[in-house]
């Protein structure tokens, strides 16, 4: 029995019971969990893309997720602490937002590129957004706005951390229903996405480049 194979199998199924048995059976005939956390993301990598084409829908994906965070549970006690993560996303809703679907499927198929993905929630106030940037000192900001009356929230978020110093630390990518790549520009974000499997492509791009 072949259990990266079959790791691959559930995670796709979505069964996190399954898929999380497999894991620890795996790694219990000595596939070692680089391997199963690549073949995890390789996984998640063609979860992005059915979803961008249509192929696999929000509840789908909302349960590969999770199958996804219960498997990485089992291995992340054992990914040394250099090795864990290719980088780290700073992501949340806006002030005045409290829409989270979207920002939950964006956050999972971050992760799933391998980056660590800190969620500062919904109706994050643009200071939050500042301190997470201080405290966490990501490669990359990413902020949901799902409401024409939230999307100056984006703008002013974006100010907020011109003024506090750190816009040259970081790159920021905005989407949302409302949001438009025109929008992003004028705003001076460095990246916007139309959905999930778009804001993943250009994450990993993005870190592969620079890390
Ligand atoms: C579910 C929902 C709610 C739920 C939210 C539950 C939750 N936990 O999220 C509840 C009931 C709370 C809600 C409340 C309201 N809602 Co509402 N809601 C919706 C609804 C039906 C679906 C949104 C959704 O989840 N879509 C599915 C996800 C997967 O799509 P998505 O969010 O667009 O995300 C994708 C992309 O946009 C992108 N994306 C999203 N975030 C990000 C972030 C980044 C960084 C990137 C790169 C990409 C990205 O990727 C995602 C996946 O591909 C929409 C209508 C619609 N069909 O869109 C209205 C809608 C967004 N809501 C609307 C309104 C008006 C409201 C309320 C003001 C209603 C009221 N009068 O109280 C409140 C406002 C609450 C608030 N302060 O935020 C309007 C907004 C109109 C507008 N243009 O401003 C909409 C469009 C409905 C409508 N046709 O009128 N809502």
């Amino acid at each position: 029995m072949d259990y990266l194979i079959a790791v691959g199998e559930c995670l796709q199924r979505g069964n996190s019971g399954e898929t999380r048995e497999n894991v620890i059976k795996a790694l219990e005939v000595g596939v070692s969990h680089q391997e199963i956390l690549n073949h995890m993301l390789e996984v998640m990598e063609v979860v992005g893309r059915k979803f961008k084409k249509n192929e696999l829908f929000v509840p789908e994906v909302l349960i590969i997720g999770r199958a996804f965070n219960v498997a990485l549970e089992v291995i992340s006690p054992l990914l040394a602490v250099e090795e864990k993560y290719l980088g780290t996303v700073v992501i949340g809703a806006v002030k005045g937002d409290l829409h989270d679907i979207g920002k939950n499927l964006v956050k999972m198929l971050m992760v799933g590129t391998g980056v660590r993905v800190i969620d500062l929630g919904v109706d994050v106030p643009a200071a939050k957004f500042v301190e997470a940037i201080k405290t966490y000192e990501p490669d990359i900001v990413a902020m949901s706005s799902l409401l024409t009356t939230t999307m100056i929230q984006v703008s002013k978020t974006i100010k907020e951390i011109q003024k506090a110093g750190l816009r040259d630390k970081v790159k920021i990518i905005i989407g949302g229903a409302p949001v438009t790549n025109n929008y992003a520009k004028n705003i001076g974000s460095d990246f916007y996405a139309i959905d999930a499997g778009t804001a993943a492509e250009i994450v990993r791009e993005y870190i592969q480049k620079n890390s």
